[in-house]
């Protein structure tokens, strides 16, 4: 595995994943893929760590699969499996990622790696970002999540047609279609971006493990169902160092100081 195709670099309680591949716009191959499941991972482990910002070098955020290196695969099923292998994990592991990840989509997001910036919790994008469902032009289907997280994130209308169509949208029309939190100036999405994971860096990080894991079932969930799963997470959630100083400094009049316990 090639160590530059993630760049890795943690600090101030933020660990910041590169995607480095800025000659393809960060495609994915199999380093890449490998770079970021072992960034996560090590995120993960880190117990310094309690916010990840994802990103990409160069112009673009993330081309999806590489079609040069996959141009080889020889059959469906391989291509499933390699899916099933190489990529479901990563969707998988920034899902349930006890950490918040805030994605800066930096350019173009397309295919899978449109699929990753949606997979992220706090998308925020540089306003000559882009976002394209490719698959259909070149006679693919959704993957990496898309056709799970785009009827829930804008609704079947839109999601309709941005697979279908396969139109390149704006990062004005990501911001209204509500694909994305914010949108700044291309200059400042970086250190907006880093503002936002630092900030929460240095909130409840457990807390934020247990919403996650709330909002990961409650579109499969009735109203009953999910009271009850909130009833359970807030059980966790109050037994948590950080609640405790939550009320401790509002009773003191003082911010808090959350340590992630
Ligand atoms: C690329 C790519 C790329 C290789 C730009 N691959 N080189 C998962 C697993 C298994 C199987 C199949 O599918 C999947 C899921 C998927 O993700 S399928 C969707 C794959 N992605 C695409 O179809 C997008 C292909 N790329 C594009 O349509 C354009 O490059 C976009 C619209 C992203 C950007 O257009 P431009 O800004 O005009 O840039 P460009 O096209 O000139 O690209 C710059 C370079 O990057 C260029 O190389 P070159 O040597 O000519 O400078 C491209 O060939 C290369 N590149 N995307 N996915």
């Amino acid at each position: 595995m090639s160590e530059s195709a993630v760049l890795y670099a943690a600090e101030g309680g933020v660990a910041t994943l590169t995607m480095n591949r800025p000659e393809v716009l960060n495609a994915l191959n199999n380093d890449l893929l490998a770079g970021l499941s072992a960034g996560l991972a090590r995120a993960k482990a880190d117990d310094t760590v309690r916010a990840v910002l994802l990103t990409g070098a160069g112009r673009g955020f993330c081309a999806g699969a590489d079609l040069a290196a996959n141009a080889g695969i020889p059959g469906p099923r391989d291509v499933s499996q390699g899916l099933r292998e190489r990529y479901h994990p990563i969707i998988l592991a920034m899902r349930q990622f006890p950490k918040p990840i805030v994605g800066a989509v930096n350019g173009v997001a397309a295919g899978a790696g449109m699929s990753i910036a949606l997979a992220c919790d706090i998308v925020l994008a540089g306003e000559s970002a882009s976002f394209l469902q490719a698959f259909t032009r070149i006679g693919l289907v959704p993957d990496c999540g898309s056709t799970w997280f785009l009827p829930r994130m804008v609704g079947d209308v839109r999601a309709r047609a941005l697979v279908m169509l396969a139109d390149k949208i704006s990062a004005a029309d990501a911001l209204q279609y509500g694909l994305v939190w914010k949108v700044y100036a291309d200059d400042k999405l970086l250190p907006e971006a880093l503002a936002t994971a630092q900030k929460m860096a240095q909130m409840p990080t457990r807390a934020y493990d247990l919403i996650k894991q709330g909002l990961a079932v409650s579109s499969g969930n009735g109203l009953g169902d999910q009271l009850e799963v909130e009833a359970l997470l807030q059980g966790l959630a109050m037994a948590t160092e950080d609640h405790k100083e939550g009320v401790t400094a509002f009773l003191q009049k003082r911010p808090a100081q959350f340590k992630g316990r």
